[in-house]
C-alpha cells in the first residue's frame, strides 16, 4: 500500500529575498531494510525522531523555505521486501519518477552496504538509459551514534561514493535534525546541478542540429 501524505508549510532557511520560482524535487528514498530510511525521513520532514515507523510505503508532499527560495519535495519512502527479494526491490517506475536519490545503508550492517553498492550502479544505469547526464545520488550511512557496532568504515562509504560521482554522508537520524537537513540540502544542489547540465547539453545539441542544417543546406545549393 503506497500512502500520499502533505505537511505542513516550514521554514528550513531564511525567507525568499527576490521572487525566485518554486523549485520541484522528487526525492526517493532507498535502501536494505530497517536501516533508517523512514527515520532519516520522518526527521527531515519534522525534525524528530520518534523510534518505530513500521513498514508503510508514503510519498510525502512537503514545502518548504531552503536557502532563499520554496521548495516542494515529493519524498517517496520506499519499504524493501526480505533479503530473497532484494534484487526486485527498486523497480524502474520508482527510478524513472525521481529526480533525486537517497541511498541508505546502515554502519552497523555490512549487508546493507553491499545491496547500496549493487543499488547505486543500477540507478545510473537505469537514468543514463533514458539519458541523463548527471544523476543525482547521495549516499547515507545511518546509524552513527552506534560507533561500538560499526562494520563499515567511513573510508569505505566514502570510496564508493566518489568511484560513482555521489555525495557521502554519515549521520545518526536517533540524534540529529541536522544531518537529515544536510543530506536534503545538498541533494537540492544536486539536482538543480543535473538540471542545468541537461538544459547546457539540449542547447549544444540544438545548435550542433542548426548548423549542420544551414552548412548542410549550402553544400545542397
Ligand atoms: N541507533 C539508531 N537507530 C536508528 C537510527 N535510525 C533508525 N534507527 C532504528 O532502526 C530501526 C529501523 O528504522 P526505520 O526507519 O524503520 O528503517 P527503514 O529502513 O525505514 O525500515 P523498512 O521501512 O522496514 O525497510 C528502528 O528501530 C529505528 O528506531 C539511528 O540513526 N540510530
Ligand atoms: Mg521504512
Amino acid at each position: 500500500m503506497l500512502v500520499q501524505l502533505r505537511t505542513a508549510f516550514q521554514q528550513a532557511g531564511k525567507m525568499s529575498e527576490g521572487n525566485l520560482p518554486k523549485l520541484e524535487a522528487k526525492i526517493l528514498v532507498i535502501g536494505a531494510g530497517k536501516v533508517g530510511k523512514s527515520a532519516l525521513t520522518v526527521r527531515f520532514l519534522t525534525r524528530r525522531f520518534i523510534g518505530e515507523y513500521g513498514n508503510i510505503e508514503s510519498i510525502y508532499t512537503h514545502n518548504v523555505m531552503m536557502g532563499g527560495r520554496e521548495v516542494c519535495f515529493s519524498i517517496w519512502d520506499s519499504v524493501c521486501p526480505q533479503a530473497a527479494e532484494l534484487q526486485g526491490c527498486m523497480n524502474e517506475k520508482q527510478v524513472r519518477w525521481a529526480d533525486g536519490f537517497i541511498l541508505v545503508y546502515s554502519i552497523c550492517d555490512r549487508t546493507s552496504f553491499h545491496f547500496a553498492r549493487q543499488q547505486l550502479q543500477r540507478i545510473q544505469q537505469l537514468k543514463r538509459k533514458s539519458g541523463a547526464v548527471k544523476v543525482p545520488v547521495i549516499l547515507v550511512g545511518n546509524k552513527r551514534d552506534l560507533q561500538h557496532r560499526r562494520t563499515v568504515s567511513s573510508e569505505e562509504g566514502r570510496l564508493l561514493a566518489l568511484s560513482t560521482d555521489s555525495g557521502f554522508f554519515e549521520i545518526s537520524s536517533a540524534e540529529t535534525y541536522h544531518g537529515a537537513l544536510v543530506v536534503f540540502h545538498e541533494l537540492l544542489d544536486m539536482v538543480r546541478d543535473s538540471r542545468s547540465s541537461t538544459k547546457k547539453t539540449v542547447s549544444i545539441r540544438g545548435l550542433v542540429r542548426s548548423m549542420s542544417a544551414v552548412f548542410g543546406r549550402r553544400r545542397t545549393d
